[in-house]
């Protein structure tokens, strides 16, 4: 079984489309979310948006529970929200922070994000499209990770180990994806069959 995305924005996104369109685009948030499930498919996506950064963590206290990947576009908090980074920083897989502008064109208090330090990955500049590449490439690095994997044995396992995902591997190459090249490789985890092998094999790798 996979484990949702959860796509979070932070505050005046909801606001997208709406003002100033010389800077982010004309897309609203609405449709960007339709581009998000359109790429990933039959993968669950959890997207949200919220002006309060008690929110914002509160989702992502959420997200570590829950999800595989968390892509995040925290908007202003990226500059100011410690406490959205040590948030983040308990998260055990893939972070894609995503901003639709180039942040490090613009005036120097957009230059400095906190949230970087705790970001697999930062994507910035793309516009609204961003969305759709930083989707795909968390579905990826979650399945290469093994935290797209909600059985019981991943979540023994935990993240530091990076213990498991010879199947999460197979997952990955039959969905037509390739690993990303600078995770490390992964071992498998003793008992890790993720319920999929009545046999205790090693099974196909589809769940
Ligand atoms: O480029 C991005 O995605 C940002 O995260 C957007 C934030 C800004 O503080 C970051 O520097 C970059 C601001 C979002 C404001 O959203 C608006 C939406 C419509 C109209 C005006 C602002």
């Amino acid at each position: 079984m996979n484990k949702p995305i959860y796509v979070l924005n932070g505050p005046n996104l909801n606001r997208l489309g709406k003002r100033e369109p010389e800077i982010y685009g004309r897309t609203t948030l609405a449709q960007i979310e339709a581009s998000c499930r359109q790429t990933a498919g039959a993968q669950p996506i959890e997207f949200r948006q919220t002006n309060s950064e008690t929110q914002l963590i509160d989702w992502i206290h959420e997200a570590i529970d829950e999800a595989g990947a968390i892509v995040i576009n925290p908007a202003a908090y990226s500059f100011t929200s410690i406490a959205i980074l040590d948030a983040l920083k308990m998260f055990p897989g893939p972070i894609v922070e995503l901003h639709i502008s180039n942040i490090h064109r613009r005036e120097e208090i957009y230059h400095r994000s906190l949230v970087s330090r705790a970001a697999t990955a930062v994507i910035a500049g793309l516009g609204p499209r961003g969305y759709a590449v930083a989707v795909r490439s968390a579905i990826e690095m979650a399945a290469s990770t093994g935290t797209d994997c909600s059985c019981r044995a991943r979540k023994r396992v935990g993240h530091d180990q990076r213990q498991d995902t010879a199947h999460c591997a197979s997952r990955l190459s039959d969905r037509g994806l390739q690993g990303t090249a600078d995770l490390q490789p992964v071992v498998r985890a003793p008992g890790h069959r993720c319920g999929r092998d009545a046999d205790g094999g090693e099974g196909t790798g589809l769940s």
